[in-house]
Order: C-alpha cells, then structure tokens, then sequence
C-alpha cells in the first residue's frame, strides 16, 4: 500500500501561501486546504465558530487554537484517504503539537519572504468576498480595474491588508512561527525558500516535490483523526 502525502506551507501573511499551494494541488494532485478559507466559508455560513472568529480577524488577531481545531476537525476527518497540503494550519506551538498527535507529516514548506516585500504586496491585494478570489494590482489585476472578472462585483480590500493592520500582523508572525519552525527543523522535514519573487521561488518548489512525492499518493492508509 502507497504512503499518503501530507504536507505544509508556512509564511507570514502574503507570502505567497495560497498561490504557490494552488500550484502544488494542480501539478501534484494534492488537495489543498487552506485554514483562512474553512474560517471565511464559516463566516459566510454565519456559523458559531465563524461568528466567532470574525471577531479576530477583523482585528488582525489569530483566531484562538480551540476555534481552529472545531473548524479543522471535520475537514481531516474527511480526508482520511487523500494526500493533502494545508496551507496556513499550524499557526501556533499548540496547532502545530495538535496536528502531530493526529498525523505524520512528511514536509513542511516555509516561505521566507522579506518583510517590505510583503507590505507592498498585501497593501496591493484586493478580494472579491463572495468567491474569495484573490487579486494583485500588480502581479494580477483584474480584467477590469475594482472588478472580479467572473462576476464583475466591486472589489474590496480586507480591514487586516490595511496599511495601519499589516505591520502589527507581520511582526507577530515571526514570533509565534519561531517555535513552530524549530520544532520541523528538529524532525528534519523543513524546507525554507526565500525570495522576492513567487515565480522564482516556484521551480526551486516544483523540483523538491517531484523528488518526494509518490506517483500513486491517493490510497486508503488512514490518518486518525483529531481530538
Ligand atoms: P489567511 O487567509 O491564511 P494570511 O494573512 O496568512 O491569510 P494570506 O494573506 O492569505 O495569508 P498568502 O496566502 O501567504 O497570504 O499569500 P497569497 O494570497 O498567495 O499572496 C498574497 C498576495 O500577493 C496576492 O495578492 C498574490 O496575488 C500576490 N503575490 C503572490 N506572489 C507574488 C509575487 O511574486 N509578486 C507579487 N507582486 N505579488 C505576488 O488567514 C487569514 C486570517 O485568518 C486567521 C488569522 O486571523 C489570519 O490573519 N487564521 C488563523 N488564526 C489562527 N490559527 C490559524 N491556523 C489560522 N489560519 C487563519
Ligand atoms: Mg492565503
């Protein structure tokens, strides 16, 4: 029986998670879970859980590690048979340490990306919320300037990508993340890339994961799911 491929992507807020995460997914077959998508899916559905963490993140907060593990829970509970990568989970020591009692990871991806590249990029972001899509007036803008190009709906930009937000969320990365990354650089499973450039980081990732992921990832072995 095939091993399952479990993996994660790491960075600071605009570092290029999702983006490269949905590169993976599509070139390795991998599905791909994002913790900021279950949280803004839950705040469209108006459920507890995102009633709750709305709270934080219009605060620029991490939303607390109970509410993520709720969140999180069912979502691995589904993906017992998948290889999967998870982009944005864990955020904190105790996520990271919750994750582990459940599942072995095979790698993790950190993005290191310099900190005024990151304001220039976030304070550029624009969102459609209904969808979730994600623009970039510079890297990619919208057919039509302030417009989703599937719906044509206004674009907004989210309270948190503010300039007066930003530099407070980045600076709190680092120090939660520290831990975190010590704790895959012991078990040898980190990976760091660093840049300014998402499509230069990109072949440097792609060519890592051809070497580790295993042709026929998607089988049956069972991952337990969390407490
Ligand atoms: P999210 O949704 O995980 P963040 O803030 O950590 O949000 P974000 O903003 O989604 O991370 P990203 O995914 O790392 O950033 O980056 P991205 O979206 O791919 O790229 C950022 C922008 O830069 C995009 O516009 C993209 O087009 C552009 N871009 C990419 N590459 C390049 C490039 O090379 N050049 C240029 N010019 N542009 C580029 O989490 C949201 C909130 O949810 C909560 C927290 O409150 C968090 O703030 N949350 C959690 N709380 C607790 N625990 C958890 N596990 C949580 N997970 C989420
Ligand atoms: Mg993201």
């Amino acid at each position: 029986m095939a091993k399952l491929f479990r993996a994660v992507i790491m960075g600071p807020p605009g570092s290029g998670k999702g983006t490269i995460s949905e590169r993976i997914a599509q070139r390795f077959g991998l599905t791909r879970l994002s913790s900021g998508d279950f949280i803004r899916e839950n705040i469209a559905a108006n459920t507890d859980a995102g009633v709750l963490a709305k709270t934080y993140i219009e605060r620029g907060l991490l939303v607390p590690d109970h509410v993520m593990t709720r969140l999180l829970l069912p979502r691995l509970e589904e993906m017992t048979r998948h290889s999967w990568l998870m982009d944005g989970f864990p955020r904190t020591l105790a996520q990271a340490e919750a994750l582990n009692s459940t599942c072995d990871l095979d790698l993790v991806i950190s993005l290191n990306i310099p900190y005024e590249t990151l304001k220039e990029r976030l304070s550029d972001r624009w969102i459609h919320p209904a969808s979730g899509r994600v623009y970039n007036m510079g890297f990619n803008p919208p057919h039509v300037q302030g417009r989703d190009d599937i719906s044509g709906e206004p674009l907004i930009q989210h309270d948190d990508d503010k300039p007066e937000a930003l530099v407070a969320r980045l600076r709190h990365y680092k120090d939660v993340a520290k831990p975190i990354i010590d704790l895959y650089k012991s078990k040898g499973i980190l990976h760091t890339f660093s840049g300014t450039e998402t499509d230069r980081i990109w072949p440097y990732i792609n060519s890592l994961l051809s070497t580790k992921i295993p042709s026929t990832s998607q089988t049956d072995t069972q991952c337990i799911p969390m407490p």
